[in-house]
C-alpha cells in the first residue's frame, strides 16, 4: 500500500431469484473497472458484491423449485459467483444477507433505530409489489400495475413497524445540498430533490405475512423488511463496528442501476442519520442494457442473453470491452453480440493485437528477442494524454477513458507504418522497436482495469511484471530483457448472422468523423420500423399544403439554420447551389403543395421546411452494415436518383456511407439504391444539424418527424445514438 488512502466501492446485491442477466454483469463490470483503477493508482480498496436473499420474491421463487428458500439460495448463489469468476470480477468480499454476521447486524441497527424512537409499531394496508419488494401509491401505479413488473399489486393488510422517514427530510436536504456530488450523473439528482422536497411517508419496514427474512429481536413475529436489510449489507460487507469498518466507511460509492436510486439515494441515508452512522458519498447510477432494439431484455420477448455463456464463448475482455467502450457512463446502451464482435475485430483484434504481433515479431527476428538499449521516441511519447486518461476515470466517464487509451494505440500503429521498422537497421531500428515494445507495456497497464486478462497477457509476452500507474512512464523498460512467447492476444471472431424479428429492423450503428464534428455538424438518427408506406394520405396532405402557407422563403433563406449549412460548406470549400431546403419550399410554393413523393417522406418534409433542417431517410434494409459521416476523397461513388450508372462524389464534401457505398451527398442528394419507397419496412432517419441549431432543436425535429411517419405509416421508432 503507498498510503494514498482508501477507495470502498459496491455493486447492488442481486436477487438469486434466477439466474444472472447482462445488467448484473454490466454493473459488476463497471465497478470492477473502477476498483481497479483506484488500485492502480496505489489505494486501498475495498470492493463488495453479493446477494439479496431474503423477501418474499425468494420465498416465492423457492416455493416454484420446489425447495426450502435456504437450500434454493445456497444453489442459486453459485451462478452469481460463477459470473464473477467468469467476467474478472475481482471482489474482496461476496456478501450473503443469510450470513449470520449480517443478520447480526442488521438486528443491532434496527433496535438502535428503534431506540432512538423513530420506529414504532402500527398497521399498514397498501398494494406490493413482490417483484419490486415495495408498496405503491394508487397514483403510482400504470393502469392499476406495477410500472416495473406490468403484474398486478396484492393488498396487504398487515401489523407493521413504521420508520419515520420524514424526521430526516430537511437533514437530507441540507446533506445533499452540501455534497452536490452525492448523486452521480447530475441529471438525477433535482428528481430525487423535488420528491424529498414534497415530504417523506412512513416507511413499512418489517412484515408479518410471510417468514423469510430476519425476525426482529424484540417481536420475532416480525421480519426486517428485505430492503432495510439489503441495504446494511454495505456496512455488514465489511464487518461493521470491526477496524476494518473504521478505515473503510463511509464508503466512496455504491454503484447501481436506476430502478433502484430511491432506495439508496433517500432510505439509506436516511437510515445512516438515525442510526448515526457517516452516509456514503456516492451513489453513482448506471444505465440499463437492452436488447438490440433497445428492448428491455426479459424472459417473455426471449431476448435474454446469458452472460455466462456469453464470455464463454467471445471472451470475458471482449464483452468487458464492448460495454465499457460502447455505453456513456449513466445511458442506457443496446447490446448485440454482432456489435460486440465487430468491436472485438477491429479495435482488438486489429489494432491491439496486431500491434503486439508485429512488435513481438519484429523484435524476435530482428533483434534475436531482446529488449534494445534505447529511448522511447519523444514524438510517439507526446501521443499518450496520461492526464486526460485520469481526468475522464476520475469524471466517470470510463467510455471516454477508454477511447483515449485506444487513440494512443492508434498512434503506435501510426508509428509502425511511418516508420516501417521491417526496413531499418542499427540505432533506428533499436529505438524504433524499443519505443512500441516500451509503449505496449504502459499500455497494459492503462487497459489493465478494462481487460485484466489480456493486460497480463501482454506483460507475459513483453516479460515484464504488470506493474501500477506509477509504472506507466516512458523509457522504464529494461534493455536487455528477453522477450516472452508469443500469443495471439484476440482471434478474429466471426460474425454471428444478424437475427432479425419479424417486423424489426435491426440495430445500426452511425459515426460522425472527427473533422466533421469539429465543424460543428450534428446528427440526430432514428430507426422506425415496421412502417406501411402508401402513396398518398388525406390528413397527411391537408397538413402540408397548411404547412406551405404558413412558411415563406424569404424567411427560410435568411434563417440561422440555412447559414450554419452554408457556413459549413464554405468551412470544407466545397460548391453549392441554392439550399436544399430553400429549393424545395421554392417548389413547394409554386404548386401550392409539397411535392408527393410517399407517406414516409411527405411526413418528414412537412418538418424540414418548417425547421429548416435538412433530413435523409433511407430503406434500413438496403443498407449495408454501419453509417459513416465523413468527408469524400474524390474516390467514394454514388447512384443519383433517378439512375443507374454510378458517379464519383466531389472531393470535400461530406457523405453519408455504409460499409459499401455513399447513401447520400451533404445536402441530401439521395442515392437511388436506398431510396424509401412503398416497398419499405424499415426506415433509417437523420436530422442534420450544424453550429445554430442545439442539439435540443434537432432532437425536438427528430422527435416530431418520427411522430408523423408513426402516424401516417404505423410503425415505431428508437433513437439512435451517434458516436
Ligand atoms: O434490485 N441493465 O436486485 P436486482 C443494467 N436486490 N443493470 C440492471 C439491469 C439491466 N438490464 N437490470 C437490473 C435489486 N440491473 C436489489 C438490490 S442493493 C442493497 C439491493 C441492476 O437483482 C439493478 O439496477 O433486481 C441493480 O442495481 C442490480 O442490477 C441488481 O438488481
Amino acid at each position: 500500500m503507498s498510503g494514498k488512502g482508501k477507495f470502498y466501492i459496491t455493486t447492488a446485491i442481486d436477487y438469486p431469484n434466477s439466474k444472472p442477466h447482462l445488467g448484473h454483469a454490466y454493473e459488476k463490470t463497471v465497478a470492477d473497472c473502477l476498483a481497479r483503477w483506484h488500485r492502480l493508482k496505489g489505494e486501498d480498496v475495498f470492493f463488495l458484491t453479493g446477494t439479496d436473499e431474503h423477501g418474499k420474491k425468494i420465498e416465492d421463487a423457492a416455493e416454484k423449485a420446489g425447495k426450502e428458500p435456504k437450500p434454493f439460495v445456497d444453489a442459486q448463489v453459485k451462478y452469481f459467483k460463477e459470473l464473477c469468476a467468469k467476467w474478472g470480477i475481482s471482489y474482496d468480499n461476496f456478501i450473503r444477507t443469510t450470513d449470520g454476521k449480517h443478520e447480526m447486524i442488521c438486528q443491532t441497527i434496527f433496535q438502535r433505530v428503534l431506540e432512538k424512537g423513530d420506529i414504532y409499531l402500527g398497521e399498514y394496508e397498501g398494494l406490493y409489489c413482490n417483484g419490486c419488494e415495495r408498496f405503491y401509491l394508487e397514483k403510482e401505479l400504470d393502469s392499476g400495475l406495477c410500472p416495473v413488473h406490468m403484474t398486478r399489486p396484492a393488498l396487504l393488510k398487515e401489523e407493521s413497524y413504521f420508520f419515520k422517514m420524514n424526521n430526516y427530510a430537511s437533514k437530507w436536504l441540507e446533506f445533499v445540498e452540501k455534497n452536490p456530488g452525492f448523486i452521480f450523473p447530475l441529471q438525477r439528482r433535482q428528481e430525487i430533490i423535488n420528491r424529498v422536497q414534497e415530504g417523506l411517508r412512513d416507511l413499512s419496514v418489517s412484515r408479518t405475512s410471510f417468514h423469510w427474512g430476519i425476525p426482529l429481536k424484540n417481536n420475532p413475529q416480525h421480519v426486517i423488511y428485505v430492503w432495510f436489510d439489503a441495504l446494511l449489507n454495505y456496512l455488514s460487507g465489511i464487518d461493521y463496528s470491526s477496524e476494518k469498518s473504521k478505515k473503510f466507511w463511509p464508503a466512496d460509492m455504491h454503484v447501481i442501476g436506476k430502478d433502484i436510486l430511491w432506495f439508496h439515494s433517500v432510505i439509506w441515508p436516511i437510515m445512516l442519520f438515525s442510526a448515526g452512522i457517516e452516509p456514503p458519498k456516492k451513489i453513482f447510477v448506471h444505465g440499463f442494457i437492452n436488447d438490440a432494439y433497445g428492448e428491455k431484455m426479459s424472459k417473455s420477448t426471449g431476448n435474454v442473453i446469458d452472460p455466462v455463456q456469453l464470455v464463454e464463448k467471445y471472451g470475458a475482455d471482449s464483452a468487458r470491452y464492448y460495454l465499457l467502450r460502447e455505453i456513456p457512463m449513466g445511458e442506457d446502451g443496446n447490446f448485440s453480440v454482432a456489435a460486440m464482435v465487430e468491436r472485438h475485430n477491429s479495435e482488438l483484434a486489429n489494432s491491439l493485437g496486431n500491434l503486439l504481433q508485429r512488435t513481438l515479431t519484429l523484435t524476435e527476428t530482428r533483434l534475436d528477442g531482446t529488449v534494445p538499449k534505447a529511448k522511447t521516441s519523444e514524438a510517439l511519447a507526446k501521443q499518450l494524454n496520461l492526464e486526460k486518461i485520469g481526468s475522464f476515470m476520475e469524471k466517470l466517464e470510463v467510455h471516454n477513458a477508454l477511447a483515449e487509451i485506444f487513440s494512443f494505440v492508434t498512434a503506435c500503429n501510426r508509428f509502425v507504418n511511418e516508420k516501417e521498422p521491417w526496413k531499418l537497421k542499427g540505432k533506428a531500428l533499436e529505438e524504433t522497436l524499443y519505443s512500441l515494445l516500451d509503449s505496449l507495456r504502459i499500455i497494459a497497464i492503462l487497459v489493465s482495469p478494462f481487460m485484466p486478462g489480456s493486460a497480463e497477457k501482454i506483460s507475459a509476452q513483453l516479460n515484464v511484471p504488470l506493474g501500477s500507474l506509477n509504472d506507466a512512464k516512458f523509457n522504464l523498460l529494461k534493455a536487455g530483457t528477453k522477450i516472452g512467447k508469443k500469443e495471439i492476444l484476440f482471434q478474429k471472431l466471426e460474425a454471428p448472422k444478424e437475427e432479425v424479428r419479424e417486423g424489426k429492423a435491426r440495430s445500426i450503428r452511425v459515426s460522425i468523423a472527427p473533422q466533421l464534428k469539429e465543424l460543428d455538424l450534428k446528427l440526430a438518427v432514428a430507426v422506425i420500423e415496421n412502417v406501411r408506406v402508401k402513396k398518398k394520405h388525406e390528413g397527411l396532405d391537408k397538413k402540408a399544403r397548411e404547412a406551405v402557407k404558413a412558411i415563406s422563403l424569404k424567411e427560410i433563406e435568411k434563417s440561422p439554420v440555412i447559414r450554419g449549412y452554408l457556413e459549413l460548406y464554405d468551412a470544407l470549400k466545397v460548391k453549392h447551389g441554392k439550399h436544399a431546403v430553400a429549393n424545395l419550399v421554392e417548389i413547394s410554393a409554386q404548386s401550392g403543395k409539397l411535392p408527393t413523393i410517399n407517406t414516409v417522406v411527405d411526413s418528414y418534409n412537412l418538418v424540414s421546411i418548417k425547421k429548416a433542417l435538412i433530413v435523409g431517410a433511407h430503406d434500413l434494409d438496403k443498407v449495408s452494415g454501419n453509417v459513416k459521416v465523413k468527408l469524400a476523397d474524390g474516390s467514394e461513388l454514388y447512384i443519383p436518383l433517378g439512375q443507374s450508372e454510378a458517379m464519383e462524389v466531389p472531393k470535400g464534401e461530406y457523405v453519408f456511407a455504409d460499409d459499401k457505398v455513399v447513401l447520400c451527398r451533404m445536402d441530401v442528394k439521395q442515392g437511388e439504391h436506398t431510396k424509401v419507397t412503398n416497398e419499405t419496412k424499415n426506415v433509417f432517419l437523420y436530422v442534420q444539424g450544424n453550429k445554430y441549431t442545439p442539439q435540443k432543436y434537432i432532437d425536438d425535429a427528430l422527435e416530431e418527424i418520427c411522430g408523423n411517419i408513426v402516424k401516417y405509416c404505423g410503425g415505431s421508432w428508437r433513437k439512435v445514438k451517434v458516436e
